[in-house]
């Protein structure tokens, strides 16, 4: 019986990064958008290091091996897969009770919010405020649409939408700002469970870009700042001009403000 020699590595084309070792022979790589490959001839371990955030299945690798003979096995594939959920939010300030730019007792704000699933489908999608900062009723966002196979999972490929409204409070506007961040979690079909924070598409909020899962700026707090309404300083029209020399004492300013 032959024992089998080192693998032939069938490496992904494409790759970068391409080192080797004192015979010449390609021992790592890396994958654009996936992560580092390295194979270790000593200890026979090929060894995948994921980019920051990396999600979903990596680019498979195939080996065989070629025996004392010189016969070649058939092809065995590595794969690896970081199963994700991914949640992005946007938010919408409806300036509609006062249309001045301005936030008032009762204006609202939509929020939407964007689930996607990575690598495996999930089940038991939930979405949840989890860092609301609103001093009224915490919006619960509702699934509207997505299940576009109507299978009740998130599936790769799909994109649930769910959404939520809030109504501003006195308080939200002495605040100044609303800040929110929701959670996606689920469980794959192979039983892992996933979460992630939302990450926020406003050019305003974290690095400016939403981007689905975890990882390094992907996972933004989606913020509002209301602007403070200008109080309006009216002066009290007088009658008659100010005369030092009377003993009128109604001389006043009003501020007023529709706030
Ligand atoms: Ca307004
Ligand atoms: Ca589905
Ligand atoms: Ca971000
Ligand atoms: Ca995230």
């Amino acid at each position: 019986m032959s024992l089998p020699s080192k693998p032939l590595i069938l490496w992904p084309p494409g790759a970068t990064g391409l080192t080797y070792d004192s015979d010449g022979d390609l021992i790592g790589l890396t994958v654009s958008g996936e992560g580092t490959w390295s194979y270790a001839d000593g200890s026979g371990l090929l060894t995948f290091t994921p980019e920051t955030g990396f999600k979903g299945y990596a680019t498979t690798i195939d080996y065989t091996f070629e025996n004392a003979l010189g016969v070649t096995s058939n092809a065995a594939t590595v794969t690896v897969v970081y199963p994700a959920i991914g949640i992005l939010k946007t938010q919408t300030f409806n300036d509609d009770v006062s249309a001045d730019g301005y936030g008032q007792i009762g204006e609202t704000i939509s929020y939407s919010y964007n689930v996607r699933a990575y690598g495996d489908a999930v089940t038991g999608v939930s979405v949840t405020e989890t860092g609301f900062t609103g001093s009224g009723t915490t919006p619960t966002p509702t699934y509207q649409s997505g299940d576009t196979n109507t299978n009740n999972q998130l599936d790769p490929g799909e994109t649930w939408l769910y959404s939520a409204s809030y109504t501003l409070t006195t308080a939200d506007l002495a605040a100044g700002s609303v800040s929110n961040q929701a959670t996606a979690s689920g469980t794959t079909i192979f039983a892992t469970p996933v979460s992630d924070l939302s990450d926020s598409t406003h050019a305003t909020d974290g690095n400016g870009t939403g981007t689905y899962g975890p990882g390094t700026n992907n996972d933004d707090v989606t913020a509002l700042t209301l602007a403070d309404q200008p109080i309006d300083a009216v002066d009290s029209v007088l009658a008659t001009p100010i005369d030092a020399f009377t003993t009128q004492t109604n001389v006043a300013n009003v501020l007023s403000s529709s706030r």
